[in-house]
């Protein structure tokens, strides 16, 4: 198998009439879902997509994002993720940097795009409001502005019928798939690129170590156009002919309502936000009778508290696992045998993990600290067109150097202790301090800021902004998280606003942010700055 879409294709043979996705009272069967695809890489290719174009997908929740993935795949595409929040700042970087050629996305998302000047974005293709009879609302155009809305499916006269003299080759194993974006320590993201092999690999690997199962059926509330999501809920299902029964959005209520009305799913994935929220939920509604075989927590760090707490009330250990977008899934606790809370298990199948000292480089002993490294086939090939940057992420003889700081026990269980990077982790989502910092001082009442993370009851960490006011300026920190709201992701926003004379700064003239984090911890400095800091 050298693709998900070539799982799918041989589930639509092998059992057309299986159930793939269920999604808001409609149902999508293996053999409809790839028809869709491959109805959607025709489209494509007859528009004039080549091999390796980058299409983009700015969309929320919904089966057509999984059509469209797929049929880019299909069509020899890569498919480019762009978080559904995203807003200028954010969308003119990644859609010019992968020089996207086409973008599938919605309404809201056309108005926000619509402005950006994207020299290589040549077409929308807009997912319709009503998508019982018809799929996608295709609009080509060559300046974006005035868009054409026509109905693929129905009309075709844009995205032309099946176009039968095209013939669809299904991607090699060795050709790019997916770039996700991530990691911007210098305010920018970087996008990784990841190949059909490394996506194989992964999921093949997640399937044996969980025992996913064709009959096994997942509930997914995670988004899609991140990795979590993506690929382990939805490569692992559609890898194994299983069922997603997918939603819009979590929340904590309709998950345990759906687990009460039957007992069909056997799987759920999320982050330590939504697990603290299923805890809090369940404490009033009372914990469904059947359970799914496993929940997995990934992507922030499961809080032993929590872990115990799911334990109690749910009867069930939570099974942690590790991963990033550049690797997929690098570790997980074993599906038999003990999930051991504060800990992310060891490296998955035919994977490699190793701590090594952040200074000497030399490999760690067990029990000592240091930075994270992976290896494995389901390592990513490199950075879109930053191949310093690649080169710095790897250490000699393929190993990538995730920068996670952890250390690993006798007995082979890893525990990641914080990263390298200066990165906050906020409700599962990453925010860069840089990339918030870069904004807020672009405003003109501000002359210096500083991000940073503070332990979140909810979110495991919040952000913070520590503000030096220009000289002669007055400014609120309602109007500053307004103005970052306006061209970041919303969940990137300061949470609170603290206004300082100045930073603290050490003698090379570096922000001490562990300063910062410290005072703001300490109970005396709490009580005022932070109530009248709030913006909400
Ligand atoms: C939403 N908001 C957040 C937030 N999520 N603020 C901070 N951190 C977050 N994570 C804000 C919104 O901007 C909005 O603000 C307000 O909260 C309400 O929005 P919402 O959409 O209703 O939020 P909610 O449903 O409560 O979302 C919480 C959540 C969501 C935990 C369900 O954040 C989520 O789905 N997180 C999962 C992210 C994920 O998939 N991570 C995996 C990355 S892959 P306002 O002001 O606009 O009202 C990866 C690799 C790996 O890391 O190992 O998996
Ligand atoms: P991303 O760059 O969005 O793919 O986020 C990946 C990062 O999430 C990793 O580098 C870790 O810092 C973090 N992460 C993922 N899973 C866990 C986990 N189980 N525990 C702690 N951190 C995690």
């Amino acid at each position: 198998m050298d693709s998900i879409v070539e799982a799918v294709r041989e589930h639509a043979w092998l059992q057309p009439e299986r159930i793939a996705i269920l999604f808001e009272g409609r149902s999508i069967t293996y053999k409809q879902l790839y028809a869709d695809s491959e109805r959607f890489a025709y489209a494509l290719t007859h528009w004039g997509l080549h091999a390796g174009e980058r299409v983009a997908l700015f969309l929320d929740n919904c089966p057509e994002f999984i059509v469209a993935y797929l049929g880019t795949h299909l069509a020899g595409g890569v498919v480019v993720l762009v978080n559904a929040q995203y807003r200028q700042v954010e969308l003119s970087h990644i859609m010019n940097d992968a020089g996207v050629r086409l973008c599938v996305t919605d309404l809201a998302g056309r108005a926000e795009l619509i402005s950006l000047a994207v020299p290589t974005l040549a077409a929308l293709v807009l997912v319709g409001e009503n998508t019982d009879a018809a799929l996608f609302l295709a609009a080509k155009n060559e300046a974006i502005v005035d868009v054409a809305y026509v109905d693929f499916i129905e009309d075709g006269s844009v995205f032309d019928e099946d176009s039968p003299d095209t013939q669809l080759e299904l991607p090699r194993a060795d050709m790019p798939a997916v770039l996700g974006y991530t990691s911007g320590t210098t305010g920018r993201s970087k996008g990784a690129l990841l190949f059909h092999r490394n996506l194989v690999a992964n999921i093949q690997a997640i399937s044996e170590a969980w025992q996913w199962r064709a009959d096994d059926h997942l509930l997914l509330t995670l988004p899609l156009f991140h990795t979590h999501g993506l690929m382990v809920g939805t490569h692992g299902t559609l890898f194994n002919g299983a069922q997603l029964t997918l939603y819009r959005k979590f929340n904590a209520a309709s998950v345990l309502a759906r687990l009460r009305a039957a007992s069909d799913i056997s799987l759920f994935f999320g982050v330590p936000t939504m697990y603290s929220r299923l805890l809090v939920e369940a404490e009033q509604q009372g914990v469904p009778e059947h359970l799914p075989r496993l929940f997995v927590s990934g992507s922030a760090p499961l809080s032993p508290q929590t872990f115990h707490d799911f334990e109690r009330l749910f009867g069930q250990t939570i099974l942690e696992r590790y991963g990033m977008t550049e690797t997929g899934m690098n570790l997980s606790n074993p599906y038999t045998g003990e999930r051991r809370p504060g800990t992310v298990g060891m490296p998955f199948p035919g994977q490699e993990a190793r701590v090594v000292d952040v200074q000497t480089r030399q490999i760690a002993a067990p029990g000592e600290i240091g930075e994270m490294e992976v290896r494995g086939p389901h390592v990513f090939e490199g950075y879109w067109q930053r191949p310093e940057a690649t080169a710095e992420a790897f250490a000699p003889e393929g190993w990538f150097k995730t920068g996670d700081l952890g250390w690993y026990s006798e007995d082979g269980y890893y525990t990641i202790t914080g990263r390298a990077r200066e990165l906050i982790i906020s409700g599962g989502y990453n925010v860069y301090p840089r990339e918030v910092e870069d904004v807020l001082t672009s405003h003109p009442a501000v002359a210096e800021a500083a991000v940073i993370g503070l332990p979140d009851a909810d979110l495991g960490e919040q952000v913070v902004a520590i503000i030096v006011v220009a000289a002669g300026q007055t400014v609120t920190p309602a109007a500053l998280i307004a103005f970052c709201r306006e061209q970041l992701a919303s969940y990137k926003k300061p949470r609170q606003i603290f206004f300082v004379d100045a930073l603290p700064r050490n003698a090379m003239g570096k922000v001490q942010k562990h300063v910062l984090s410290a005072q703001l911890q300490e109970p005396p400095v709490r009580g005022e700055s932070r109530d009248s800091g709030k913006g909400e």
